[in-house]
């Protein structure tokens, strides 16, 4: 579960005062920190709730007693309400106009329309066109310039923060190291715990010699693909890719992209469309066979759009490699004793992640913070490079521009013991199996019982070796008696965030 986090001192709270200046398709906002950030006019002219305090009139006037309601409440009001409700209640006044207006509500409306589920119609440019059916020129345009709202105007004013600021000058101690190429023993023996950029591997491949947007659209323009709630062909998707204003812009990540398009992976078939980049060939979830959960995902976004914080699933690595555009990567590493990055929080089986919504919202609030945070890391991925994810790292990916990428989950042999323990000890956390496997630790067990008995033996060994550390560290804090008396208490083999132990 997520909800959405408006961080105090983001700088668009009531002390933003919002100015004509720059002419009259720019603002400038003055804010508290004298900070100046240069960004267009909000489509109906709807400004932060701060600039009440100097404007002549306010529209919000016009609800007369319903003006007991914060704009929150209304905001939620308005989800239960359909699309004729609310035009009719757009049309009352301003004031509602610009809430009955909000992108949110015909985002929802839209997607569980039928038009939306068909997966194939014309994108026109917005949410409420699109479902309206209505050209550019056909949707009337009322200006709200008395209409103050800290609701309806941060969402436009994160779709418009500039990027940059957050994405350069990244701190020389923060950079992920860059890499021509690395060997599976150097992958193996220095690196399977660090993120870093890998240069070389992906320039052979065929899909990053060929793959474009126009050069898909022709080959795959019919097909549909998963893009968060919705299936839609990539015809549509790539629509709406070009010329939306979303804040955070509909993702596509598909994981049926291999058999959907007919590619062969591997550099040993016939004509493979990409293969694995050779320091991270091993992957034990291969002993999986059938069984194994998902592994691939191809995904494409426009600027802006991008993952917020999480962790790869089943304690997995990760690489991800960029064919066009590229990405702003910040990550974090999780042991024990260090917390979650800046804004984000996590209960305490760290089954449910809270952070802001989007993207956007956490650059403003938290990264400052978070670039001067012991542990963060960041760097930009650029077209033709991969990216190494280890298992556990906390990141946060932004696209900067127009973006297809392909990213594979996998097992290395280091992090062996990270996955048996969190298959065994976080069943409710795994994810991405079929139906059909109804014990993911026990079918991996077995199968690596069979190809790499030796491997197994060892992981089950340091996990013993590391639950005896645990209960040696909780008989020293608790003391010795205590220890005695909670002799029931049993030790899971614990996390990926294990703490080396003597
Ligand atoms: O490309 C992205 O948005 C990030 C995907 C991701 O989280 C990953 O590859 O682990
Ligand atoms: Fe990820």
């Amino acid at each position: 579960m997520k909800s959405s986090i408006i961080p105090v001192d983001s700088g668009w709270t009531a002390d933003v005062v919002v100015q004509p200046s720059g002419g009259a398709d720019s603002l400038v906002l003055e804010q508290s920190e004298s900070s100046l950030l240069s960004i267009p006019l909000h489509p109906l002219g709807v400004k932060p709730s701060g600039n009440q305090y100097t404007a002549t009139s306010n529209a919000r006037h016009a609800i007369g007693p319903f003006q007991i309601l914060p704009d929150e409440v209304l905001a939620i009001f308005l989800e239960y309400l359909d699309s004729p409700q609310l035009r009719l209640l757009g049309s009352c006044c301003k004031f509602l106009y610009a809430f009955c207006r909000s992108e949110d509500l015909w985002k929802t409306l839209f997607i569980e329309s039928p038009q939306s589920k068909s997966g194939s119609f014309s994108w026109r440019g917005s949410w409420r066109s699109t479902f309206l059916g209505l050209e550019a020129g056909q949707m009337a345009e009322i200006r709200c310039e008395n209409v103050f709202s800290d609701v309806l105007y941060p969402p436009f004013l994160c779709t418009y923060t500039p990027l940059s600021p957050y994405t350069t000058n990244i701190p020389r101690g923060n950079a992920i190291p860059r890499l021509e190429d690395l060997s599976p023993t150097e992958f193996s023996e220095n690196w399977s715990d660090k993120p870093f950029i890998l240069t070389r591997p992906v320039r052979e491949w065929p899909v990053y010699k060929s793959w474009d947007t126009d050069a898909l659209l022709e080959q795959f323009g019919n097909v549909k693909f998963r893009a968060e709630a919705v299936d839609w062909s990539l015809n549509t998707y790539i629509q709406y890719m070009n010329n939306s204003s979303d804040e955070s812009p509909l993702y596509l990540f598909d994981r049926g992209f291999v058999d959907k398009m007919g590619l062969s992976v591997g550099k040993h078939q016939q004509s493979p469309s990409y293969w694995i980049p050779e320091c991270f060939g091993e992957d034990l979830f291969a002993v999986l066979g059938d069984k194994r959960p998902d592994d691939k995902w191809l995904i494409i976004g426009p600027a802006r759009s991008g993952s917020t914080y999480h962790k790869d699933p089943n304690a997995t690595s990760a690489w991800n490699a960029v064919l066009r555009g590229s990405k702003y990567w910040i990550m974090f590493p999780s042991n024990a004793s260090t917390p979650p990055p800046p804004g984000v929080y996590v209960s305490e089986d760290q089954s449910e992640v809270t952070s802001p919504l989007s993207i956007a919202e956490w650059l403003l609030g938290f990264h400052a913070e978070a670039r001067n945070t012991p542990g963060c890391v960041e760097g930009i991925c650029g077209e033709g490079e991969v990216l190494h994810v280890p298992s556990g790292w906390w990141h946060l990916v932004v696209n900067l521009d127009t973006s297809i990428a392909i990213t594979q989950n996998f097992v290395p042999r280091s992090h062996l013991p990270g996955v048996l323990s969190f298959l065994k000890d976080k069943p409710d956390q795994v994810s991405g199996f079929k139906k059909e496997v109804t014990d993911p630790y026990g079918d991996f067990v077995k199968g690596m019982q069979k190809e790499h008995p030796d491997l197994l033996e060892q992981a089950l060994a340091e996990l013993e070796r590391r639950a005896e550390g645990r209960k040696r560290k909780w008989a020293a804090t608790i003391g010795k008696d205590e220890a005695e008396e909670s002799r029931g208490f049993s030790f899971g083999f614990g996390d990926d965030s294990d703490e080396e132990v003597p």
